[in-house]
C-alpha cells in the first residue's frame, strides 16, 4: 500500500473528500502503526528521564520527518488540494509543560531516540495543561488548556500501579506516546494518570476545589501553590509520578532478569530538577518491601539515580515542610529522616543537612547525596553551583558535578519549523548536517559569497513575511517585514528582564516624540505566559499590553515602532516567530539564567543574539566571535558581588540617571493610565523603584547603547548576512544529540 491508500483506508473515503480533522488522525493512525512497528527491542540497560514537564509541541510533522515519510505525505496531499500546514492546524498542541526545562526534555527524548539509545520519558497526563493564556483588558487571563481528543497520540496501556496516599488508594494507569528517533527506531513517553479525574469541577478561569484528589490529580500541571491545599496537591502529584514511574522501572527491569542488588545494570533514572526527587526516598521504600535491607537499598538506589539542576533561583529548590510529606505520603518520612540522619552524622555541616531545623526537607540535598551525578545545564551555570550555590556539597563530592550544556533537536527547530532554510542547507552544504550537526560549518566557506548571503536575506525576509500574515489572522495585528524585528519570548519572569526591553521601548517611544526620528523601523515582539500567582510578572505583561494599544495606535510614533504581544506563546507559536527573528533578545541579569535554550534556536535561525554573558549565552559568544553577536551589561561575578554586598539600590540609578526617570515615570503618565490600570502599573513602577532585585536598572544604559549599535548594523544587509551565515555555521554544537550523547557517555554509559 502506498501513503495514500494507507490514508484512505484510515477514513473511509478518499483524501480529497475528507476534511483536515479528518485527515489529521488518519496520518495519525498511518504514524502510530509506522512507530510501533520500530518500536526497540529491549536492551539490558535503560535510561528513565523523570520529569513533570515534557513540553512536546505538536507532534505529526514531526513524527513525519523522523519517520522519514513528511515529504511524501505533503506531495501526496497538494496533489488532491489539501496543504500539509492546514493539517497541521488540525491538531491540538498537548500542554503538558511550561518552558525550558519541559522542552528540553521534549528535545532529550527526540534525541535520545534518535541516536538509538534506549530511554524512556515518565510523567503525567495533564488534561488541562499549564493554563492557555488569554488577553482581557490587557490583563493576562488563565483558562484551562484542554488537548487531549478522542483520536490523541495518547494510548491507553493495561498498565496499573497501586498508589497510596495518607487515607487514599488509588491506581495509576499508564498511557504511552511514541516517541520517534529521526531514521532510527522508537522510544516511549509514560504518562501516567488516574481514571476518576473530572475536567467538570473546573469553573471560573482554573479554580477547582484542590481537597478533591480523586477528582483533580491530574487536571493541571503546576496548580496553584499559594496556599497549603495548593502545596499538598503538588505533593500528591510528585508522589503519584514517581511511585508509578518507580513501579514501572522495577518491573521492567526485573522481567529482564535483574536481581534488583544489579539495578544500577539494569537502570539509569535521570531526575529532571527536583520534582520527582521523592523516586529516591520511593525505590529505597520499594526495594525494602521486596525484601532488601535498607543500607543496600539505599546503595543500589543511590547508584541508580543522578539529578540535573536547572536553576539557581529558589522556585526550583524546593523545600517541603515535614509535615506535609506527613499528611500526604507518611510512609515516606521515616526513610527521609534515615537519609537526613546518615548525613548528619557523616558531615557536621547543617548547610548539607536533608532536614534543617525547621522541620523542612530540602528536596535537591536527596539528590545530591543519594545521586551519583549532579549536572548543571551550561558551563557559567555549573561554574555558579561549584563556586557558590552548591559549593559545600561540591567540596563533599567534587567527582560527582559535571556540566552538560543543553541543546535542541534540529529535526523540530530547523527541518520542520524552516523549511526554506533547510532546502537551503540541503543544496549548498548537502544534507550531512541533518545527522552531524557540526557539519553546518561547512557554512563558512560562503560568508563572503554574495549570492549565498542574499539568499540569506530572501529566506528571512519570506518569513517574515509568513509571521506578518500570521499575526494578522491570529491577532488581527499589522506589522511590517521591512521593520527589524525583535523578539523576546520566553516565561515571564522578573529574571528575564522583560521589563527592561519595556524600558528600552518606553524611551525610544519618547525619543520619537521629542523629534528624535530613529533610523530604522523596529518591531518588538514578546511571547509570555505569566504563572497565575506571580503578580510582578503579571504586571509587566499588563505593561507591555498597555504600550502595544498605546504605540501602534500612535500615526506620530508606529510608522518607526510597534510593539506586539503574542496571545498564549507555546511550542507552535515559538515555530512561526523563531525563523522570522533578525534580534534574538537574551538579556537576563547575568548569573541567573541557567541555559536558556530559545537563544540556541533563534542562532540556529539566522538571528543575531542581543544578550548578557549569562547562560549559554556566553558559549553562544564564544562560538561565533565578538563580530556576530551584541554583548552588554554587568558580568556574573559583578551581580554576585552586588548581592553579596547587598550595595545595589535600584532607586539611585532612577534619581541620578534621567533616562530611565523619564522611563519609569512613564509607567504611570496620563497617556498610561487612560489604557492600563493604576493598581497594576503603579505597582509595578514602585518595584522597579523600591526593590528591582533583578537589577533591571542596573544595565539600562549598556542595554540602550548596544541595541543602538545592533540596530545600526541591520542596515548594512551584507555585514548582517555574514553575521547570520556565521551563526547558523556555528549552531552544530547547540544540536540536543551532542548534549545526549555526553550524557551518555559521561553518566549514563548505556
Ligand atoms: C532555566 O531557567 C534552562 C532550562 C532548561 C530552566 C533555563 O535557563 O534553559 O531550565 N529552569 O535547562 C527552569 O525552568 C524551573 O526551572
Amino acid at each position: 500500500m502506498n501513503i495514500q491508500e494507507k490514508v484512505e483506508a484510515y477514513l473511509g473515503k478518499t483524501v480529497a473528500a475528507a476534511s483536515d480533522k479528518e485527515i489529521y488522525g488518519a496520518l495519525l493512525s498511518v504514524v502510530q502503526e509506522m512507530a510501533a512497528e520500530k518500536e526497540r527491542t529491549d536492551s539490558r540497560k535503560k535510561l528513565y528521564y523523570i520529569s513533570a514537564e515534557f513540553l512536546i509541541g505538536k507532534l505529526l510533522s514531526n513524527n513525519m520527518i523522523n519517520l522519514g515519510i513528511y515529504e511524501e505525505v505533503k506531495e501526496m496531499l497538494e496533489k488532491n488540494g489539501k496543504d500539509i500546514c492546514e493539517i497541521e492546524e488540525a491538531e491540538p498542541e498537548p500542554s503538558l509543560g511550561n518552558g525550558g526545562l519541559g522542552r528540553l526534555a521534549a528535545c532529550f527524548l527526540d534525541s535520545i531516540a534518535t541516536l538509538g539509545l534506549a530511554g524512556d520519558g515518565i510523567g503525567l497526563n495533564y488534561h488541562l495543561g499549564l493554563f492557555k493564556q488569554e488577553f482581557e483588558d490587557h490583563l493576562q487571563k488563565e483558562t484551562p488548556n484542554p488537548w487531549i481528543e478522542e483520536k490523541s497520540w495518547l494510548k491507553k496501556t493495561d498498565v496499573t500501579y497501586p498508589v497510596s496516599f495518607k487515607g487514599l488508594n488509588v491506581s495509576a494507569r499508564m498511557y504511552d506516546i511514541e516517541v520517534t528517533g529521526y531514521n532510527n527506531k522508537t522510544n516511549k513517553l509514560h504518562l501516567f494518570d488516574l481514571d476518576s479525574v473530572d475536567e467538570t469541577i473546573v469553573e471560573d478561569g482554573i479554580d477547582f476545589n484542590k481537597e478533591d484528589i480523586e477528582k483533580n490529580l491530574t487536571l493541571f500541571l503546576y496548580p496553584d501553590d499559594s496556599d497549603e491545599q495548593g502545596r499538598l496537591l503538588r505533593i500528591y502529584q510528585q508522589y503519584f509520578m514517581v511511585s508509578s514511574g518507580a513501579q514501572l522501572i522495577l518491573d521492567e527491569c526485573t522481567a529482564k532478569g535483574c536481581t534488583l542488588y544489579d539495578l544500577p545494570d539494569y537502570a539509569v533514572i535521570q531526575i529532571n530538577d527536583t520534582h520527582p526527587t521523592m523516586v529516591i526516598p520511593e525505590l529505597i521504600r520499594l526495594l525494602m518491601e521486596r525484601g532488601m535491607d535498607m543500607d543496600d537499598a539505599i546503595d543500589v538506589v543511590s547508584r541508580t539515580c543522578a539529578y540535573t539542576n536547572h536553576t539557581i533561583l529558589a522556585e526550583a529548590l524546593e523545600k517541603w515542610p515535614v509535615d506535609y510529606l506527613k499528611k500526604v505520603v507518611p510512609q515516606l518520612v521515616p526513610i527521609i529522616e534515615v537519609l537526613d540522619d546518615k548525613v548528619r552524622r557523616k558531615y557536621e555541616d547543617e548547610s548539607v543537612a536533608i532536614i534543617d531545623r525547621n522541620d523542612t526537607v530540602h528536596m535537591a540535598h536527596i539528590d545530591i547525596h543519594y545521586g551519583f551525578s549532579v549536572n548543571g545545564v551550561a558551563a557559567l551555570h555549573t561554574e555558579i553551583l561549584k563556586d557558590s550555590e552548591l559549593n559545600n556539597f561540591y567540596r563533599i563530592y567534587p567527582e560527582k558535578f559535571n556540566n552538560k550544556t543543553n541543546g535542541i533537536t534540529f529535526r523540530r527547530w530547523l527541518i520542520h519549523c524552516n523549511p526554506r532554510l533547510s532546502a537551503f542547507l540541503d543544496r549548498t552544504i548537502g544534507e550531512g548536517y541533518k545527522k552531524d550537526a557540526a557539519e553546518l560549518e561547512k557554512l563558512l566557506k560562503y560568508k563572503d559569497d554574495e549570492k549565498v548571503l542574499n539568499e540569506l536575506l530572501a529566506i528571512k525576509y519570506e518569513n517574515k513575511k509568513d509571521l506578518c500574515t500570521y499575526l494578522k489572522a491570529t491577532q488581527g495585528i499589522e506589522i511590517s517585514p521591512d521593520t527589524i524585528f525583535d523578539i523576546q519570548v520566553k516565561r515571564l519572569h522578573e529574571y528575564k528582564r522583560q521589563q527592561l526591553n519595556a524600558l528600552y521601548i518606553i524611551d525610544k517611544y519618547l525619543e520619537i516624540k521629542a523629534g528624535k526620528i530613529p533610523s530604522a523601523p523596529v518591531t518588538a515582539i514578546f511571547g509570555a505566559k505569566a504563572a497565575p500567582a506571580y503578580v510582578i510578572a503579571k504586571d509587566i505583561i499588563h505593561l507591555i499590553l498597555c504600550l502595544q494599544e498605546l504605540i501602534n495606535n500612535d500615526p506620530e510614533v508606529n510608522k518607526y515602532l510597534r510593539v506586539v504581544m503574542v496571545e498564549n506563546y507555546n511550542v507552535t507559536k515559538a515555530g512561526k516567530l523563531i525563523p522570522a527573528c533578525d534580534i534574538s533578545e537574551q538579556i537576563s541579569l547575568a548569573s541567573k539564567e541557567a541555559s536558556g535554550t530559545g537563544n540556541m534556536k533563534f542562532m540556529l535561525n539566522g538571528a543575531v543574539t542581543l544578550g548578557t554573558e549569562d547562560g549559554a549565552n556566553v558559549e553562544i559568544h564564544e562560538a561565533v566571535g565578538d563580530d556576530n553577536i551584541f554583548v552588554f551589561g554587568a558580568s556574573s561575578s559583578e551581580v554576585i558581588e552586588h548581592y553579596a554586598k547587598a550595595d545595589y539600590v535600584a532607586k539611585d540609578y532612577y534619581e541620578e540617571n534621567e533616562a530611565i526617570k523619564a522611563a519609569v515615570d512613564f509607567i504611570t503618565s496620563d497617556e498610561m493610565l487612560a489604557i492600563g490600570c493604576e493598581e497594576n502599573l503603579a505597582r509595578l513602577q514602585k518595584e522597579l523603584i523600591g526593590k528591582d532585585w533583578f537589577m533591571t536598572l542596573l544595565d539600562f544604559d549598556s542595554y540602550k547603547e548596544t541595541k543602538e549599535k545592533a540596530l545600526a548594523a541591520y542596515a548594512d544587509r551584507k555585514v548582517w548576512a555574514k553575521m547570520a551565515l556565521v551563526n547558523i555555521a556555528k549552531a552544530g554544537f547547540f544540536s540536543s544529540d551532542r548534549t545526549i550523547e555526553e550524557y551518555n557517555r559521561d553518566i549514563w554509559h548505556l
